[in-house]
């Protein structure tokens, strides 16, 4: 976190109209820092402190995002509404380019969407809306004519998520392989790894095609106006080539979790078909203009594979002594891979239901 003075003369190194009046923090993203900038000018904007560590390419990172939102603009001409349904990025006035850099920190600025918020949970209704706005999000950017870049090389790809569960584990690096419990999930995952590092193998087989998605569909990744009606996913960071697995199956991991993805109480946790079922059926109807039956059959596969993968993913950093995700407390990471293991497990036991309604 940074102190406002250092914020604002941050901030106005980019293109905005009026005078800044204020700037605080917003949201609570797990990799990014994100401040609210109030203007006296006809908007407001969000600033964003992109965390370079783990984007180490921000020029690709900012292409993509560029590209992106102008093909999705091109898309909606003509919609009265189209400020509020697809991100605007603010230039830096010195360079022209849609972020600016001191050469130790990144930072880019977009236009506040006016009247919207977030939300931590969805209802069947709303999922069924995000599955179609997801899905059509996709369907948007099939036919993007420029080449978009993985801005995490290998993001969602399963095999090189469990090779670094498989380092951190050699290497102990917080000397946390000690614990019992430690060694426990670690004894409960690994028999698992070989049939959810599926995906990777289709492809490899030709099976599957990448194609361009979100990468992190979490719920408040998702803006609502104030009726309630979505207006447009934001947080487009991980916007890359990936199989449409991840955008369905991270979804589900945080909206058909009975629980926050970080709540101790793992007895309450429970896969949600009711959500299932919802953002299945709004998914298939905005992709039905590209999705292949290989890829729609393996959604059931999707649905248990992001709780494995996010579950993966805490425990290596939790091993690692917690150097990617932001924490609140020393445990943190742990707890919260014991809630992404339950979510696994109960979405397992319902891949019978979840089949039954995909068809
Ligand atoms: C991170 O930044 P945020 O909180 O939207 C992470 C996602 C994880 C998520 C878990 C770049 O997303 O992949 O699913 O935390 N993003 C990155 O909450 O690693
Ligand atoms: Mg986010």
């Amino acid at each position: 976190m940074q102190n406002t003075d250092k914020l604002t003369a941050i901030a106005s190194q980019f293109d905005l109209k009026g005078r800044i009046l204020g700037i605080k923090p917003l949201g609570n993203g797990l990799i990014n820092d994100t401040y609210l900038v109030t203007s006296d000018g006809p908007d407001n904007y969000v600033l964003q402190r992109i965390n370079n560590a783990i984007f180490r390419d921000v020029e690709l990172l900012q292409h993509n995002i560029d590209c992106a939102t102008a093909h999705i603009r091109r898309k909606l001409a003509g919609d009265p509404d189209i400020d509020r349904k697809v991100l605007s990025f603010v230039r830096c006035t010195a360079t022209g380019k849609s972020y600016w850099t001191d050469g130790q920190t990144w930072w880019r600025v977009s236009i506040f969407i006016k009247d919207s918020c977030t939300y931590e949970t969805v209802d069947p209704k709303y999922s069924y809306l995000a599955g179609k706005n997801f899905g059509q999000f996709e369907a948007m950017l099939a036919d993007i004519p420029d080449t978009l870049g993985e801005t995490i090389p290998d993001f969602h790809n399963m095999e090189l998520r469990a090779r670094q569960l498989h380092e951190a584990v050699e290497a102990d690096a917080a000397g946390r392989m000690k614990l019992p419990e430690v060694k426990e999930i670690l004894s409960k995952m690994l028999p698992f790894e070989h049939e959810m590092c599926r995906a990777e193998r289709m492809y490899r087989e030709g099976l599957l095609p990448k194609r361009i998605c979100h990468c992190d569909t979490k719920v408040n990744n998702m803006l609502f106006d104030k009726e309630g009606n979505i207006l447009c996913v934001i947080d487009l960071d991980t916007l890359m080539p990936s199989f449409v697995f991840s955008d369905f199956g991270d979804f589900l991991r945080s909206a058909a979790n009975t629980v926050a993805e970080d709540d101790p109480d793992v007895a309450k946790i429970d896969f949600r078909m009711d959500i299932f079922e919802a953002f299945a059926k709004g998914y298939l109807e905005g992709t039905s203009s590209f999705l292949t039956a290989v890829e729609k059959e393996n959604l059931p596969f999707a649905a248990c594979l992001f709780p494995y993968m996010q579950a993966v993913r805490f425990f290596t950093d939790y091993i690692n002594g917690d150097t990617y995700y932001k924490i609140k407390y020393p445990e943190h990471n742990l707890v919260r891979t014991r809630n992404q293991w339950a979510l696994f497990e109960s979405a397992l036991s319902k891949v019978p239901q979840m089949k039954a309604i995909i068809g």
